[in-house]
């Protein structure tokens, strides 16, 4: 095994692999210059000449090398990470099989569009999504390349199927930053504002926040259901888009039989019952998709993040009799479904099996609910504490009341990258901090991790 030094350029961090190819980057959180260092300033200077200052980064220092669960910047400081892109590295940056098959079709071809020139790798991976999705029914699927673009296409989908236009989504939804998926995201900044007009035919309903709600599933489906009727029809409505835990929005997990209720009133009245699984999908909550674990077998999945380890790829798979409603060319792109991207796909469902990441969730689970739990038991700060698999976030509030505390958020998550840890906050509040590690990062660095956010609460 070679070892590496952070402060190597990308191209000497490449070579400086494992024989399998894989980072040899050490596991640890080692601060070698004040964050952001020197180099990291230089190159924050020339961005602020020439990106666009529409375009935010969490995160003062750039990226050099990633792997297993640190990120090493410019500078050679090496942070544990736990973001993973947002949600994106799931079974670890350049992880090693995500290498190897990029590396092996990059040089075989790197494009010659699917709707020109078929192969072999879009339709393997329909046919393994098709088996991984929820749901023992024929499933087909289409590739796309963005998130936003998976739930637009889900929606053209559920419009064709049934001849109807409207959408129903929910309170602090997120769908993307597209013109269709930007009036189906809920928070306005900075999403929304100021990018009107957004489209039509989207209605908002209440979701169940057990934090703040105090209802249980099927009250609160009750009242979502209420008003879907009341207020669009069921005989107008195309689909309902729903994340089974919220992501954006605050990593809100739904009471127990609350999205069961809704899925069973969509299938009663001919509605395309949609899962948004882009950030909950493919392990991150445990399962492959977290629908399976909320008891639901959704209509149609959207799919990105996670399911090709950082190649840009999104998927809407399904019912076979859904997905195949629009007229043929009716679905589509330049890049969808690109062959770098889905061989990357079918290594990472092949890395989640071949190293049981679906256990490794869990286990991550156990060591994010330890933590967190002890810390709201000290801080009363700590609100919630709430999520899924290696997919938990804690809400942040004035003591003794649910009055949302975004400063604290905010402190907390600029303070733990200034000691060495990538942690990142969401919320319609911007009151949560959530937590999203690769499952490629071990245990010490975990705990580590979790060390120096207790020393952060602690001190902000
Ligand atoms: N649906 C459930 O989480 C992406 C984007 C954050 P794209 N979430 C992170 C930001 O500030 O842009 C997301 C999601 C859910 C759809 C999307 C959109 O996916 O790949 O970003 O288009």
């Amino acid at each position: 095994m070679t070892t590496l030094t952070p402060g190597l350029s990308p191209q000497e961090t490449a070579a400086a692999t494992t024989p399998q190819g894989g980072p040899a980057l050490p596991q640890e959180i080692r601060l070698v210059t004040e964050v952001p260092g020197p180099r990291s300033r230089e190159l924050a200077a020339r961005r602020t000449a020439a990106v666009s200052a529409a375009v935010g980064s969490s995160m003062p220092f750039f990226a050099q090398a990633a792997g297993g669960g640190v990120v090493v910047d410019v500078d050679g400081n090496s942070f544990a990470d736990l973001g993973s892109g947002i949600a994106v590295t799931t079974v670890g940056n350049a992880a090693p099989a995500v290498v190897a098959a990029v590396t092996e079709q990059v040089a075989r071809f790197t494009h010659t569009c699917f709707m020109i020139t078929p192969y072999d790798s879009y339709v393997e991976l329909a046919e393994r999504l098709a088996e991984l999705t929820p749901g023992d029914f024929a499933k087909k699927s289409a590739f796309f390349t963005s998130g936003a673009e998976a739930v637009e296409n889900a929606v053209k989908i559920a419009r064709a199927h049934t001849g109807r236009q409207a959408v129903v989504v929910f309170d602090h939804a997120y769908h993307g930053r597209t013109n269709l998926t930007m009036a189906m995201t809920a928070k306005n900044m900075p999403y929304k504002n100021g990018f009107g007009p957004f489209a039509p035919e989207v209605y908002r309903a209440p979701l169940s926040y057990p934090f703040r709600d105090g209802l249980d599933g099927p009250t609160a489906a009750a009242r979502a259901i209420s008003l879907i009727e009341k207020q669009v029809g069921a005989a107008n409505l195309a689909a309902i888009v729903v994340e089974p835990v919220q992501g954006e929005g605050g990593f809100i997990v739904p009471a127990p039989g609350f999205l069961p209720a809704i899925a069973a009133w969509a299938k009663e009245n001919g509605v395309v019952f949609v899962a948004d699984e882009v950030q909950t999908g493919v392990a991150r909550t445990g399962a492959w998709f977290a629908s399976a674990l909320e008891g639901i077998e959704p209509d149609l999945v959207t799919i990105a993040k996670g399911v090709a380890g950082g190649l840009p790829l999104s998927a809407v798979t399904g019912r076979a009799e859904i997905v195949d409603a629009p007229v043929t060319g009716g679905l589509g792109g330049t890049y969808g479904g690109n062959p770098l991207a889905t061989a990357a796909a079918l290594a990472v469902l092949r890395t989640v099996e071949d190293e049981d990441l679906l256990a490794r969730a869990r286990q991550v689970e156990d060591v994010l609910f330890r933590r967190l739990r002890a810390l709201a038991a000290r801080d009363p700060r700590v609100g919630d504490v709430r999520g899924r698999g290696a997919m938990v976030a804690v809400e942040l509030v004035r003591p003794g009341t649910t009055e949302p505390d975004a400063a604290l958020a905010k402190k907390v998550a600029t303070e733990a990258a200034q000691r060495g840890v990538i942690v990142l906050t969401c919320g319609t509040d911007g009151n949560v901090l959530r937590f999203l590690p690769p499952l490629s990062i071990g245990d010490d660095l975990l705990e580590q991790a979790f060390d120096v956010l207790d020393g952060v609460f602690a001190a902000s």
